[in-house]
């Protein structure tokens, strides 16, 4: 199984305390509540002492969590980067306008993004959230990786046909969306191999 080192070298809540763009950062969004930390905490294998902080309650998040990665082997570093959660963000116009000042902040930037890790939920595929996404990140040109959570939780017996309906639907994704389940399982191990390939593969472009 592969072991990667990740060290949170920084939490920013404004443009200006975000960390000199050193490497290729690929961010992480999704929904509050989707399991963007739980992914994190399962993908640096730290289900037991989390590194990124999982909530019950959603909406918590405001602010841009940067995890330096050393994926071992060699292979360049990275960064992963969990984006303050979308949705229950928009509770208000100046939440919304918070959440859309920083992460626009963020992609506007210039930093070297080379794509997007989209979290759905599997149980509900994309979401009128999902959609808003998937449009902002077009807009801007971003590569995106479709990853399904809570595959735990669907029934095992439709688990096949809701992941083609989600295909027929339209989905993209620069590869086929894993359903990971929060845990340091095989799903977790086949997308810590997708990320550094997909970075070297979208990085050529
Ligand atoms: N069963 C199951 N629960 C999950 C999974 N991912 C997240 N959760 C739960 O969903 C809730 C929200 O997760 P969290 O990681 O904090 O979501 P975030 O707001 O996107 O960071 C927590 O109660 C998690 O334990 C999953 O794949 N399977
Ligand atoms: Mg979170």
């Amino acid at each position: 199984m592969t072991h990667w080192r990740a060290e949170l070298v920084c939490t920013a809540f404004e443009m200006k305390q975000m960390p000199e763009p050193l490497m290729p950062e690929v961010a992480i969004a999704g929904r509050s509540n989707v399991g963007k930390s739980t992914l994190i905490n399962a993908l640096l294998n730290r289900t037991s002492s989390r590194i990124a902080h999982v909530s019950s309650k959603p909406g918590k998040t405001r602010s841009l969590n940067f995890y330096r990665i050393d994926p071992g082997d060699g292979a360049p570093q990275f960064m992963v980067v969990d984006l303050p959660g979308y949705g229950y963000a928009a509770r208000s116009a100046d939440e919304r306008e918070g959440w859309l000042r920083l992460v626009n902040g963020y992609f506007g930037s210039g930093r070297d993004i080379p794509f997007v890790i989209h979290l759905m939920d599997f149980r509900h595929g994309p979401l009128a959230a999902d959609a808003e996404l998937t449009a902002w990140l077009d807009a801007m040109d971003m590569p995106r990786l479709v990853v399904f959570t809570k595959g735990d939780k669907a029934p095992k017996s439709r688990a096949r046909s809701m992941y083609l309906n989600y295909l027929r639907g339209g989905l993209v994704s620069v590869s086929p969306p894993l359903v990971t389940a929060g845990k340091n399982d095989a799903e977790a191990e086949r997308l810590r191999e997708a990320i550094p390939r997909i970075i070297k593969e979208v990085s050529r472009l």
